[in-house]
């Protein structure tokens, strides 16, 4: 990949996200959305007649946002400085759909002035941790910061996520999404896509990650294996998946175990025509096909949105659709910065 293309795929990623979120953010929380009134929605956004305020991100997009200033404020993974952009960020404008238990955390964190900035997570859920989804909702410019190093990614990723999910499937599904963007990051999109053998990498990572609760008697020792292994079946169907197949097989929740899995199928299935998502745009079908599935529509389409951006580049993304989020500038001022130094190390 030259380096004139990775550096589209560092915006695509990050324009990805948010595009995923400011657009997903109206029907969050909704079911048995309608497929011909969401090809309206997306119609008339990317028609060029269309005047109306810009979508606002959520929390989504706030936390990527901390998240990108710290590593290019830094330039390197600062826990401390992250936690602190995160609590500000919070308190400036805390009307931005925050999960309901992350909360507290930043009023913790504040409190203690920040002693201990890993230690208000892990009371989280009386001591369990959350496995919710927002540390891997906000991962992407992590993926992007280490896309030369891959021990590097999974041990900062996991960190990063352990400010405010320390329950292994909430840190787990952090990694399961940065991994993700980072093999998009490292395939030419000239090529056709593998699906299978993408995801087949995905569930071997994924072996690695997991590895440590074997023996420990649990159910499951390997749950994303097990959600990865039924995403590889829907997929290698040959008949079409219904909707409601997939929201019962991988879900559409909040729980980063079903939705992680979810985005990144989105992603996969999204490389070829779907019915009743009427556009040539892969990038658009893969933002369309999530919000579809109802649910945690804006994080689903976010996380989806940035291994699809980070695979097709930015060429793809629809300036229409940019120019009704708010902050896509920004957003592609954080890629740019964080190409430069990624490129530099
Ligand atoms: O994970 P988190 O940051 O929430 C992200 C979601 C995204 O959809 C955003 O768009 C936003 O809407 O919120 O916040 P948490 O509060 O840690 O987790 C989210 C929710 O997951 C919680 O409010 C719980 O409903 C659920 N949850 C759990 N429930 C029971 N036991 C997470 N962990 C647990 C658990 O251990
Ligand atoms: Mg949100
Ligand atoms: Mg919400
Ligand atoms: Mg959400």
């Amino acid at each position: 990949i030259d380096s004139i293309s990775l550096a589209s795929k560092f915006r695509g990623c990050l324009v990805g996200c948010l595009l995923g979120d400011c657009l997903g953010a109206p029907y969050e929380g909704d079911y048995g959305i309608s497929k011909s009134v969401l090809q309206k929605y997306f119609e008339k956004l990317e028609g060029p007649y269309f005047k109306s305020p810009v979508k606002q991100y959520t929390d989504d997009a706030a936390m990527t946002k901390c998240l990108a200033e710290s590593l290019i404020a830094q330039e390197k993974f600062d826990a401390l400085d992250i936690a602190k952009r995160f609590v500000k960020e919070y308190f400036n404008n805390p009307r931005h759909g925050y999960g309901q238990q992350v909360v507290d955390i930043f009023h913790k964190l504040r409190a203690q002035k920040f002693e201990d900035p890993f230690g208000p997570a892990k009371e989280q859920f009386d001591g369990s941790g959350s496995y919710g989804n927002g540390g891997a909702m906000r991962v992407s410019p992590l993926a992007l910061f280490c896309y030369s190093n891959y021990e590097e990614l999974v041990n900062l990723v996991r960190r990063s996520a352990e400010l405010t999910h320390t329950h292994k499937q909430g840190y787990d599904g952090t990694i399961l999404q940065a991994i993700a963007v980072h093999q998009s990051l490292h395939l030419d999109p000239k090529e056709t896509l593998d699906v299978h053998n993408f995801s087949t990498q995905l569930i071997q990572k994924m072996s690695q990650i997991e590895k440590d609760c074997e023996g420990l008697g649990l159910d499951d020792p390997y749950p994303y294996q097990t959600q990865l292994k039924k995403m590889q079946v829907l997929l290698d169907k040959k008949e079409d998946t219904h909707d409601a197949e997939v929201e019962k097989t991988l879900g559409t929740s909040v729980a980063a175990l079903y939705s992680v899995p979810t985005a990144i199928f989105c992603f996969l299935r999204a490389c070829t025509p779907i019915p009743e998502i009427d556009t040539d745009n892969p990038f658009r079908r893969t933002v369309q096909y999530a919000i579809s599935l109802g649910g945690d529509t804006d994080t689903i389409a976010s996380m989806a949105g940035a291994i699809a951006g980070a695979y097709y580049g930015y060429g793809i993304v629809s300036e229409n659709l940019q120019k009704h989020c708010e902050a896509t500038e920004q957003f592609i001022e954080y890629a740019d910065k964080l190409y430069k130094i990624t490129a530099s190390k």
